[in-house]
């Protein structure tokens, strides 16, 4: 048992009796003789203002990942936040060093809201990726500092656990169904009960001339016509759409009824082809499929909740809890699919998950692997502490990024953990990760796709 907290204990129990006589005016008011006694009982805890905000990007594999690091008055005492947006790396790490280091430093760090609403509206034009994404990483640094200064993890801030650990589910692909399955079933046998199922990428090959026939054969008419750049890459929806049934009869075929299979649809065909979609999926019994439509098409939800009662996770491109308001309280979506840095942080997404869980939406937090390790942390954080939980997508973090980032989350029997020590629980080893600096030229071509006549696929 810590001593100094039993004391704090103790002295803001005797607090409670002193503002209680106070209070009564027994004390007379203001009740000083309270106040007192709250400094000392927090004598531990000196006024303390931000020093230092700085960005650290590294990318130990393909995708850059990056970090907002905020250097407190206190030697040795900082924190990080996940401010991870790899298609506009540089942009971040600008934002977060031009800007965010000149509008934090003096500030009293433990004024997180505060910080929050003045950074956020600083800018005039806000609701943006770039700078909510560098936003994010110092909300998120700005938890992990009050955490280790209350000496707690950062669900114990949040309203302590709704559950012993988080439930996630794996990405099971392949280049046929059979594939897929069989996937499936390896991450059935880990523990896994969630599997979110994909015939490979939106562009993969397989999917190009119709797997199973001759895939190399379809060289996309915009490509022999040279429209485009080089990396643009060609996806046929028809084939990708009969894909999905596929995967999910041969799944439920082969790996049974118990497992919840889930599929993004990642907004890449039209509106009405993914409502025909879905309505094919029924009898699957999806646990959910996410964005259906791109954000820019939000008005087709109405049509699609006409026809087909799949549960639907969506939002990983929203920038603000705003956004949220409408699709929540005319039942939209079962599922908020926040990326949490897109928004802005443990901050606004704690907001968005209380408003879910009063019209019973579930959280499903985006953690892919453009997500850092210490974002993974922030989602957990959340995932414990609030009520309406719904599921969380989680990756397999190599041994090169557990070295850069310790304390990263674990999974085990398909479930996600926390490093259970104040804060978020993740440190970043800045000479490992400098080792790893990201890429001056950022070509992604992930987001580059195209029909057959060169018409670009909103991502
Ligand atoms: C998901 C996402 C990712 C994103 C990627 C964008 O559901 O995990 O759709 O696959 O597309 O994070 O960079
Ligand atoms: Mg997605």
């Amino acid at each position: 048992m810590n001593v100094k907290n039993v004391n704090r204990r103790v002295a803001l129990r005797g607090i409670g009796l002193g503002s209680l006589a106070g209070g009564m005016g027994l004390m007379g008011f203001p009740d000083k003789a309270a106040a007192n006694n709250y400094q000392k009982a927090t004598k531990a805890l000196p006024p303390l203002k931000i020093t230092n905000v700085k960005a650290i990007a590294t990318q130990p594999h393909g995708i850059e990942l990056i970090v907002v690091k905020v250097e407190t008055s206190e030697p040795g005492l900082y924190g990080i936040g996940c401010a991870t947006f790899r298609q506009r790396a540089h942009a971040v790490v600008t934002a977060i060093d031009k800007s965010l280091n000149d509008l934090c430093k003096g500030r009293d760090v433990d004024n997180i809201e505060d910080i929050w609403q003045s950074v956020y509206q600083s800018s005039y034009w806000r609701n943006g990726p770039v700078l909510n994404n560098a936003l994010s990483g110092l909300d998120q640094a700005l938890w992990d500092i009050k955490g280790k200064r209350a000496n707690m993890p950062v669900y114990q801030l949040l309203g302590g656990k709704c559950r012993f650990a988080v439930d996630c589910y794996a990405h099971a692909s392949g280049t046929s169904p059979e594939e897929v399955a069989d996937s499936v079933q390896g991450y059935m046998d880990q523990g896994f009960r969630h599997v979110r199922i994909q015939m490979g990428g939106y562009g993969a090959t397989q999917l190009l001339g119709g797997y199973g026939d001759d895939q190399t054969a379809v060289t996309p008419d915009f490509k022999k016509a040279g429209f485009g750049m080089p990396d643009d890459n060609y996806m046929d929806a028809v084939v990708y759409a009969k894909s999905v049934v596929d995967i999910f009869k041969t799944t439920r075929e082969r790996c049974g009824e118990k497992v919840e299979l889930l599929h993004d649809i990642h907004e890449r065909v039209q509106p009405m082809e993914a409502i025909n979609l879905i309505k094919k999926l029924e009898e699957y019994r999806p646990f959910f499929i996410e964005d259906p439509f791109s954000p820019e098409n939000n008005r087709y939800f109405k049509l699609l909740r006409q026809h087909t009662t799949v549960p639907i996770a969506m939002g990983e491109l929203f920038n603000s809890p705003h956004e949220w308001i409408d699709p929540m309280k005319d039942q939209m979506f079962d599922f908020i699919r926040i990326h949490i840095s897109q928004i802005g942080g443990i901050s606004p997404a704690m907001k968005v998950a209380r408003l879910g869980e009063i019209f019973n939406v579930r959280t499903a937090w985006h953690g892919p692997g453009d997500v850092s390790p210490v974002g993974h942390a922030a989602n957990a954080h959340i995932d414990l502490a609030v009520w309406n939980f719904g599921i969380q997508e989680r990756v397999n973090f190599s041994d090169r990024v557990r070295e850069i980032f310790p304390g990263a989350p674990y999974i085990e029997n398909g479930y996600m953990h926390v490093n259970e020590v104040p804060g978020l629980g993740v440190d970043i080893d800045e000479k490992i990760a400098a080792k790893y600096p990201i890429q001056e030229v950022q070509l992604n071509s992930w987001t580059h796709l195209r029909k057959m006549d060169g018409t670009v696929i909103r991502p």
